[in-house]
């Protein structure tokens, strides 16, 4: 049997990552997301020398609760995969960790009537995630000073607010996306 603290990490471009970072957070089962650059070649890119990486986003999910399939199957609701912007930093790519990862993602196109061919969404596997500077992890939630206080006065740095759980979850909220919505529409999808 699996160990229940076992979790999954899915990564994903799906143009600036401070949306989907937060949208992504507030899923039920989507334990902890961090931001980030991947995808590219040059060494240890920053927001301001990015070199040819793209803005990324992971999630570290509890797969007891939520599935690869069905992260894939937001990330693809996110983003029209007919559709691929020019500039790299905003690219959409999909990037499979495991070769898990890669047949459940093979499986899920086939599914859609996708071929990696086919769809301008970029498929690749992860080489390297570069986390992107503090600043940039919870955007949404940092832009509420009362709640970023309140972890302040709790002793969390910054690490401990990109790591933390229910910072995810507040990131969503910040952002607008209700959890229990969330919820309803992965049951029904
Ligand atoms: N510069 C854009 C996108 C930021 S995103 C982290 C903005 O300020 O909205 O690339």
């Amino acid at each position: 049997a699996r160990d229940s603290d076992e979790t999954e990490t899915a990564t994903f471009g799906l143009g600036c990552f401070w949306g989907p970072d937060a949208q992504f957070g507030a899923i039920d089962g989507v334990v902890r997301t961090r931001v980030g650059y991947a995808g590219g070649t040059t060494r240890d890119p920053t927001y301001h020398s990015l070199g040819n990486h793209t803005e990324v986003f992971q999630v570290e999910f509890d797969p007891d609760t939520i599935t690869y399939r069905k992260l894939l199957n937001l990330a693809f609701e996110s983003h029209n995969p007919h559709h691929q912007t020019s500039k790299t930093q905003y690219q959409n790519v999909i990037l499979t960790a495991t070769a898990a990862q890669q047949s459940t993602l093979n499986e899920f196109l086939s599914a859609q009537g996708f071929t990696a061919d086919g769809i301008s969404t970029r498929i690749e596997q992860l080489s390297q995630f570069y986390l992107a500077e503090d600043y940039h992890q919870k955007y949404k939630l940092r832009s509420v000073s009362s709640l970023m206080a309140t972890f302040n006065e709790a002793g969390y740095d910054d690490q401990a607010v990109r790591e933390s759980p229910i910072a995810a979850k507040l990131n969503g909220y910040a952002a607008g996306h209700d959890v229990a919505v969330v919820r309803e529409s992965l049951a029904s999808g």
